[in-house]
This record gives structure tokens, C-alpha cells and sequence, in this order.
């Protein structure tokens, strides 16, 4: 009994401490990968806090992103006193919270989920030969609000499986474990291929909520905008990266991204800050009356750059550490693996600038879609949250610019924004989440989940296997479509380069 206790105080700790919060399960990553290398014991100590300070860095950086720029977005929907649901992680964990209260259940095994998800997790990498799965999830904060909205979809496509009484059922939670567990591992193994080439073989995928959006629009960018050559091999249709243009005169400044990104900022939330005007910002956000509320937008906008600059550095002080170090862990324990993390991660590499446009391009598509619901009397409507219009959009942005240029970069994030919004408002509105004034709204929650709360709903357990059959699938077809080159692409990526160049040219002497 006793080594019971201790067994579970200690993972108490460890889920609690670690695993929910990603700078330390980013640190324990290292320490481990470090110690199983076989460094020295004081090396392994400067990596891994070097690793933890990266990631908290990072998350000061994206922390004070959200915190400055989330109310000036909510602040719509109170100046046209819309009744609407808010699109937004945080949002969206409380609706859930408010919505199982006012049906009498509750939900506190959030732990023992994380438990088995992590072991599901490492299963599925650690038999990667016969799964194809190749990344770990580090990204515990998205895992709980993403639990908390699966939880949700659940009981609405299977109320048998969540039953009569105030907890969840054994039976709930296994499903939910192994749907979710399948998620995280086959979402975030579906962007190594596309991070792998923006980053240049940095080692690392995305455990976070855009995962199949990052997967989809990196293929549409390939597909619509990118290179195409004749036989000969040569090129019919360049690709223009946004690093590429050179812009003449007063328009060369917007090279710098820093500037670029003051300037755009400055537009896009003076004009919002204004739409919504003072008297909110006085109310709400502890703007004195006095103050000259131009100065007051103008000294915002700028901080978005120092916010995207602070969180730029974190990623450059974690990056090498973590994956230098998982080599270690993909040598001794999880064979051809990669770490999958957050996706602000990603904005240390690529051309900077493609960050600011996915996001704004992102941001224009969420508001017109906004604008069709209003014009169109939708019984839902949605609000913009900050996190998905920025995380997801500048990620699509940044991965699809890489692909297939500026094109890509700003009409894909467009559309992502469409799909964010109609998505949300179907499926809050059709589970009943809107009503407690918030929805997930991250890419693959918008569109991903959606599709497979459909298939729950109307085909029940045979649905559950149809969704966990389909996502078990895909790590399996992609191995198919190019098996040498498939673990190649983790263990050895100069490799993999030469493997692709090989491929190429034999297609191009057919
Ligand atoms: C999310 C979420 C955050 C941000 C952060 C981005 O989905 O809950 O706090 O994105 O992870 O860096």
C-alpha cells in the first residue's frame, strides 16, 4: 500500500508539475536525453536549465501575445454587444467547465487521462516499426484543453457511453484515452515532414491544435503555388517566398520584421482599438481618462513585435538543447523519434515576416466569415479569439510560404480563417457549447473533430472504430508513399535530402 502511495504522489507530482507544463517537461526531456548520452553530470544540468529558461522565455513571449491582444479582439464582441461564442482555448475549457456544471457531471481524472495518453504515446513510438509514429507529445497545456472539449463532443455523440450519474464512466474514458491518445500521436507525426523542411532538419514536429491544418495546407501549398517544372527539369511556375521580395524604396523597410510587423500591427489594431473605441478600454483595461488614447493604440501595436522578439529568442535558446538531447532519448529508448512541440516554436525558423502575414491574413478571413454569420442570421455567431487566429494562422502561414511562396502564405491562412469561424459556429452551435460562451476553435477542433463528432453521433461505436481506424491509417500511408525515406527523414536529414534529390532526378530521366 505504502509504495502505492508513494508510486501515485509521485506521479501526482510529475503530472502535475511536468507534464502540464511544457518548459518542464521540455527540461525532464533534456536531463534524460543528456544523462542517457552519457554526459557529464554538470553538462546535463546547464542543458537543461538552458532548455527550461528557452521555454519559458518562449512562453513570456506568447503569453504576453495573448494576454495584451485577447481582450482588445473580445472587446468586439461588447461594443456591438453581440451575444456570441468567443473562439479561444482558454474559452473554450471554461464553457466546457460551465456546461458539464449545468448538467450535473464532472470531470477531475484529468491526471489519469494525461497517464494513459503519455503511455499510449510512448507505445505507439516505441513500436514505431509496425505504428509509423515518430514524434512525443511535450505540449501538456493544449492536451488538457483539448480533453476537456473531447469530453464534451463525447457525451454529445454517445450519450449512452456517459451514462446517468455525476462522473465520467470507466468505459468513457477508455474510448476517450484512445481516440485522443491516436490523435496526438498521428496529428503531430503528420507535421514532421513539413517542419523537417522549414526548419531545415532542426528535429522536431508540432504537438499542439493545427496539427492536420499545418498537414493540409503545407499539401495545398505544394499542389496550387509551388515549383513546377517541364520535363527537362526546368521551372514552369517559380515560387516567391515573402524573404525573396525585395520591395524598392519606402516599401524596403517592411524587410526588416520587426518593422514590418509595427507597421502592420499598428493598422490592423489601431483600427480595431478605434472601431471599438476609448470609453471599452477605460471600463475595462485600465486606460485612465486622461491618457491619449492614439498614443495608448499606438503603444499596443508596437508590442506585439516585442512579444513576437521575446519569443523569438526562447526558441532560440531551447531549440538545439532539446533536440541535440532527444538524440539520446530516439538512441536508447524511442527509436527514429522526434520531440512534437508547441507551435510557436516553429517562429524561430523560415522567413519571419510569413509569421506577421499567416496571421493577418488569418484575421481578415475570420472577420469576413464573422461578418457572412451576422449577415446571414446565423443562430450561432463567433467571436475571434486570439490564439487561433494567430497561433494557427501564422504556423499555416510561415509552413505553407515555405511551399509555395507568398501566395500561399497569405490565401491558405485566408481560408484557414473561413474554416475556423464556420466550423466553430457549426459545431458549438450544434453541440450546444455556444450557449456557455466559448469554443476550442484551433484549426483541426474546427474542422477535424467536427467531421469525426459526425461520424460518432450517427454511426455510435461503429463510428468510434471508423474514426480510430482512419487516424491509425494515416501514419501507414504516408510510410507507403515513400518508405525509404520515411525514417530517414527523423534520423538522418542530410540523408534524406540526398534520398529526395535521388528520387527526383530518376522521375525527371523517365
Ligand atoms: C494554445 C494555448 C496557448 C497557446 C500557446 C502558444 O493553444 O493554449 O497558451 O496556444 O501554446 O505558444
Amino acid at each position: 500500500m505504502i509504495v502505492l502511495d508513494i508510486l501515485s504522489a509521485i506521479w501526482t507530482f510529475f503530472a502535475t508539475y511536468v507534464l502540464q507544463k511544457a518548459p518542464y517537461m521540455v527540461g525532464f526531456l533534456t536531463l534524460l536525453g543528456y544523462a542517457l548520452m552519457g554526459k557529464k553530470w554538470y553538462d546535463c544540468i546547464a542543458g537543461t536549465l538552458k532548455a527550461i529558461i528557452g521555454m519559458l522565455i518562449l512562453n513570456a513571449g506568447s503569453s504576453g501575445l495573448t494576454s495584451t491582444f485577447r481582450p482588445i479582439l473580445a472587446g468586439l464582441k461588447d461594443r456591438f454587444g453581440l451575444t456570441a461564442a468567443v473562439i479561444d482555448p482558454y474559452y473554450g475549457q471554461n464553457a466546457v467547465q460551465d456546461a458539464m456544471n449545468a448538467i450535473g457531471k464532472s470531470f477531475a481524472d484529468t491526471m489519469i487521462l494525461l497517464l494513459i495518453a503519455f503511455i499510449v504515446n510512448i507505445l505507439l513510438v516505441r513500436f514505431n516499426k509496425i505504428t509509423k509514429c515518430r514524434t512525443l507529445f511535450t505540449t501538456g497545456h493544449v492536451q488538457v484543453q483539448q480533453a476537456a472539449t473531447a469530453i464534451w463532443l463525447l457525451m454529445f455523440a454517445l450519450p449512452g457511453l456517459a451514462g446517468e450519474g455525476t462522473t465520467v464512466t470507466v468505459p468513457m474514458m477508455v474510448v476517450m484515452a484512445i481516440l485522443l491518445g491516436a490523435y496526438w500521436a498521428v496529428g503531430s507525426n503528420l507535421t514532421v515532414k513539413p517542419l523537417q523542411e522549414l526548419t531545415d532538419g532542426a528535429g522536431f514536429g508540432i504537438a499542439h491544435q493545427q496539427m492536420f491544418g499545418i498537414r493540409l495546407n503545407y499539401w495545398l501549398a505544394g499542389k496550387l503555388f509551388g515549383e513546377k517544372r517541364d520535363k527537362d527539369g526546368n521551372v514552369t511556375r517559380p515560387v516567391k517566398k515573402v524573404g525573396d521580395m525585395e520591395m524598392p524604396g519606402f516599401f524596403s523597410i517592411f524587410n526588416e520584421n520587426m518593422v514590418c510587423t509595427a507597421i502592420l500591427m499598428t493598422v490592423f489594431f489601431g483600427t480595431i482599438m478605434a472601431i471599438i473605441g476609448k470609453p471599452y478600454f477605460v471600463e475595462y483595461q485600465g486606460l485612465s481618462e486622461t491618457e491619449n488614447f492614439v498614443w495608448y493604440c499606438f503603444d499596443k501595436s508596437l508590442n506585439f513585435a516585442v512579444y513576437l522578439a521575446i519569443l523569438q529568442l526562447g526558441v532560440r535558446t531551447f531549440v538545439t538543447e532539446l533536440t541535440a538531447s532527444f538524440q539520446g532519448i530516439a538512441d536508447k529508448l524511442l527509436p527514429s523519434s522526434v520531440p512534437g512541440v508547441d507551435c510557436a516554436v516553429c517562429y524561430g525558423f523560415g522567413d519571419a515576416n510569413a509569421v506577421t502575414f499567416g496571421f493577418l491574413a488569418g484575421l481578415v478571413g475570420q472577420i469576413v466569415a464573422i461578418l457572412l454569420l451576422i449577415v446571414f442570421n446565423s443562430p450561432t455567431i463567433i467571436i475571434c479569439g486570439f490564439v487561433p487566429v494567430f497561433f494557427d494562422n501564422a504556423t499555416i502561414g510561415l509552413v505553407c510560404n515555405e511551399k509555395g511562396g507568398l501566395k500561399a502564405c497569405l490565401i491558405l491562412p485566408f481560408i484557414s480563417g473561413l474554416c475556423q469561424v464556420f466550423g466553430s459556429a457549426i459545431i458549438a452551435g450544434w453541440c450546444g457549447l455556444a450557449e456557455y460562451g466559448g469554443y476550442l476553435g484551433m484549426w483541426d477542433w474546427a474542422v477535424v473533430w467536427p467531421g469525426f463528432t459526425a461520424i460518432m453521433y450517427y454511426l455510435q461505436y461503429v463510428g468510434v472504430a471508423i474514426v480510430v481506424v482512419i487516424l491509425l491509417a494515416i501514419p501507414q500511408i504516408e510510410y507507403r508513399m515513400d518508405p525509404e525515406g520515411y525514417f530517414l527523414i527523423t534520423e538522418d536529414y542530410e540523408a534524406y535530402k540526398r534520398h529526395i534529390a535521388a528520387k527526383q532526378s530518376a522521375q525527371a530521366g523517365k
